[in-house]
């Protein structure tokens, strides 16, 4: 059976951006992990930008519905027996702070290591307040499959790009000591007194390779164009949307752009979001790849380890462009 897949996804302009200006559709992307096209499809979504959905994925209807039950009964225990596995430093479970630099969202999430560390009281209380010894082989299975994601993701830029090795890029999620992470945000439903629009999870770009985004049917994903207008990404649970990180920005010398994005709240409903971002080693050295940009001169970046990225993101705030500490001049 051939599924004929729309190409592109409609979106709605946002009407507060420009009020004088009639909401236009906005088209996104869509990779069909089944098309031959699938290559091409995935690297105009990343050059035009930076974010694309991808269907056809072949990932278990089921996984994806056990893992959400999980969320849902871990976010639903008392207050104080979430609160033991907190505060996220950065990993465990946290509240309303977004990283260690006074960023504040109408959110509480999890996040874990996917080398986890056992050592870690916070992540292993994650999964110790819950009854159900289930919630961690679930998020372990998960994992495993968003890795696999994240990596056909990267073999298909490297490929269509002509990277030389062409595992050049996935290797870099495979191996081991890749530095990814899980994300699972519960977005409260809203105050039903308040009409005003909270920020769930402010303005930001990713600072990984890429990041493989979920959620339930709940709207409040927005990402911005490259002309600066903020779209909503429809919701589709049954899909997943790919958004481009700061590093593979580098490592395409800019070629393909991070995509800022944010969380509003604007629904009724409480929205649950499941984010895996796919790092490299800590060790990695970053910088524009030399079979893309064999002229050093041409680099608009400096190299830098991962580790260096990270220990700079974490000084920053949410919303910093933090890729302006490592252009060149
Ligand atoms: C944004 C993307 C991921 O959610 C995250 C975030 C991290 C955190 O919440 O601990 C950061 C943020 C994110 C970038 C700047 C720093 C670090 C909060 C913050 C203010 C897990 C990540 O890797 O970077």
């Amino acid at each position: 059976v051939v599924l004929l897949q729309p190409e592109l996804d409609t979106l709605n302009r946002q009407v507060d951006v420009n009020p004088k200006c009639k909401p236009s559709p906005v088209r996104i992307p869509v990779v069909n992990l089944t098309d031959q096209n699938a290559k091409t499809q995935t690297v105009k979504a990343c050059e035009e930008v930076g974010f694309f959905k991808v269907v056809n994925h072949r990932v278990r209807p089921e996984l994806l519905t056990q893992l959400e039950e999980e969320a849902t009964k871990f976010f639903a225990l008392p207050q104080s027996l979430k609160d033991k596995a907190g505060p996220a430093d950065p990993f465990g479970y946290g509240s309303k702070r977004i990283g260690p630099n006074g960023d504040i969202g109408w959110i509480e999430y999890i996040l874990l290591n996917a080398n986890s560390d056992p050592t870690s009281t916070q992540t292993a209380a994650v999964f110790h307040q819950t009854t159900h010894a289930s919630f961690r082989e679930v998020v372990e299975v998960y994992m495993e499959e968003m890795k696999g994601m994240s990596s056909k993701v990267l073999q298909m830029v490297a490929e269509e790009l002509k990277i030389e090795p062409k595992e050049k890029l996935s290797k870099l999620v495979k191996v081991k000591e890749s530095d990814s992470c899980l994300r699972m945000n519960h977005y409260p439903e809203k105050d039903e007194t308040s009409d005003k629009e909270e920020i769930g999870f402010g303005e930001h770009t990713d600072p990984q390779l890429v990041s493989v985004l979920r959620s339930n049917n709940t709207e409040g994903l927005q990402i911005c164009l490259k002309d600066g207008t903020w779209v909503d990404v429809p919701p589709d649970h049954s899909s997943f949307f790919v958004i481009v990180g700061d590093t593979l920005q580098v490592l395409t010398n800019g070629r393909f752009k991070s995509v800022k994005h944010r969380v509003l709240t604007n629904t009724k409903r409480s929205r649950l979001s499941m984010i895996y971002f796919a790092g490299p080693p800590l060790t990695e050295k970053i910088s524009p790849l030399p079979c893309l940009v064999p002229n050093q001169d041409d680099w608009l970046y400096k190299e830098f380890t991962w580790s260096q990225y990270k220990s700079a993101a974490y000084k920053t705030k949410l919303g910093d462009y933090r890729l302006g500490l490592f252009e060149k001049q």
